[in-house]
């Protein structure tokens, strides 16, 4: 990454390219995380990492809690830890930015005819938002020190709780997140791997105490014990990640969830120090702020990519959120979205049309649901076919 002159004529007026300079190295790597308007900076040395988490984490991939995210499985050597991936890398420079709403999350999940989208997904995409920010800092660094720098946030196999948590940034609470006593659990998290040594801050201990709130609060009991997810179970997973039909265990417990979810990270009681973030990148789209279900289920594909433009949501693509759409359909007692979902039962998608047959078998009488299945005799696709066989048993 090459400095433009600008900068590195800056950082030499103000002394800070003194090699091993550690005062002048944390301070322009303190002023240039502010300037870049993150909200928490702290550095930790890599190499006191430990094995541990490296560990733990291939545990959970032997377990196979990690469903069928095979991107987590497929470098998990090289996630174990941040010289598995960059041998030279010393020091880990950890960087929060706060995304702390400023109304309840959960305060869409009683209006069934509406959807719930969790807080990091209704703005603009974190990973756009905090790379840019995150070369800004790096670059500084390089030129204080002279040494070489990566950035990572989330786009390579590097676990970024564990590096937080050592540098002093949180602790990793029982939810898995981590939590900070300034920010409760609303920090995007970003790294700047470098192989200057620099001098570390001290490590955050657990701060959880006795409280169990986010591990009671679980929708789908997805902590099989305190600091463990099992992905599988978590509607965020559920939602974002998994690419095939929703479990059936899991349908009803999602309720309107229509993409990621809040609620082990809404109940924490750090979070009452936290301050909303008025971060202009980050300004909430009114799109995602309860959308009518309504609304969701007439989308085309086109419409779909326009509206959620720029935000993590187009992601997952028109079939998956219309899957999720229709779940929290099948859930809104609402039967005046059945002509909508009926409508679904022709989309191309077999991921959509077998959702259409469970929001239906939810919202219809059985009669009136065999006479619609008559119509549908000749589905292709076995999975749907299943979901017809499944609906009409019950
Ligand atoms: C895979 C992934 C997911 C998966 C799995 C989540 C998980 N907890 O692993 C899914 C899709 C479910 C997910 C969901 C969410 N995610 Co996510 N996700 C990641 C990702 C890419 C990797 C995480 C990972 O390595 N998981 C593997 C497991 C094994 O690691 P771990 O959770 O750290 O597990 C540790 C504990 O189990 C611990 N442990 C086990 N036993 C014990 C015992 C004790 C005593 C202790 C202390 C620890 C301990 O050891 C393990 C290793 O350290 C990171 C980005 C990154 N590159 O790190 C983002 C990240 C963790 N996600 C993030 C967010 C925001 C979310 C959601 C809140 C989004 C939403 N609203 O829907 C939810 C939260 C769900 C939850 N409760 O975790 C943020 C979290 C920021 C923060 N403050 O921590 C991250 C860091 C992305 C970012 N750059 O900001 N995510
Ligand atoms: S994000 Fe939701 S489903 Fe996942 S662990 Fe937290 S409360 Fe449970
Ligand atoms: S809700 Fe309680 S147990 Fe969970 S992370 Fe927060 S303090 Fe820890």
């Amino acid at each position: 990454m090459a400095p433009p002159a600008a900068v590195r004529e800056k950082h030499a007026r103000d002394g800070a390219t003194r090699r091993g300079d550690a005062q002048a190295i944390r301070a322009v790597t303190a002023r240039e995380a502010a300037a870049a308007g993150f909200s928490a900076v702290r550095i930790a040395r890599v190499g006191d990492l430990g094995a541990e988490p490296g560990q733990r984490f291939l545990r959970f991939i032997a377990e196979r809690l990690h469903g069928d995210m095979d991107w987590l499985e497929a470098k998990a050597e090289r996630r174990q830890h941040p010289n598995a991936m960059w041998p030279e890398a010393r020091s880990a420079i950890v960087l929060g930015l706060s995304y702390a709403p400023d109304e309840d999350p959960l305060r869409f999940l009683a209006a069934r005819d509406r959807a719930s989208i969790s807080v990091y997904a209704s703005r603009r995409d974190y990973h756009d938002v905090v790379k840019p920010r995150l070369k800004r800092v790096a670059r500084a660094v390089q030129i204080a020190t002279g040494a070489d720098v990566k950035v990572f946030v989330d786009t390579a196999p590097l676990m970024e709780k564990p590096l937080a948590a050592l540098a002093g940034l949180g602790w990793q609470g029982k939810h898995t997140n981590l939590v900070s006593r300034e920010h409760g659990s609303w920090l995007y998290l970003g790294i700047v791997l470098t192989a200057a040594e620099i001098a570390p801050d001290e490590a955050e201990v657990s701060h959880c105490g006795n409280c169990r709130r986010c591990l009671d609060v679980c929708p789908t009991a997805a902590f099989p014990s305190p600091y463990q997810l099992d992905a599988r179970r978590c509607i965020s997973y559920l939602t974002i990640e998994h690419k095939g039909p929703i479990p059936h265990e899991f349908r009803t417990a999602i309720g309107n969830r229509i993409y990621g979810c809040d609620d082990c990270l809404a109940v924490c009681p750090w979070n009452k120090f936290a301050q909303a973030a008025h971060d202009q990148q980050l300004a909430i789209r009114p799109e995602t702020q309860g959308p009518r279900l309504a609304d969701l289920l007439t989308l085309d594909d086109e419409a779909f990519r326009k509206r959620f433009a720029g935000t993590p949501i187009r992601r997952a693509g028109h079939a998956r959120f219309m899957r999720n759409a229709l779940i929290a359909a099948g859930n809104s007692s609402d039967a005046t979205l059945v002509p909508h979902i009926e409508a679904l039962l022709g989309h191309e998608s077999p991921l959509v049309r077998g959702a259409a047959v469970w929001a239906l078998s939810r919202l219809k009488q059985q009669d009136d649901l065999k006479k619609l299945a008559q119509a549908h005799t000749r589905e292709a696709d076995e999975s749907v076919r299943e979901e017809w066989a499944m609906a009409l048993a019950s």
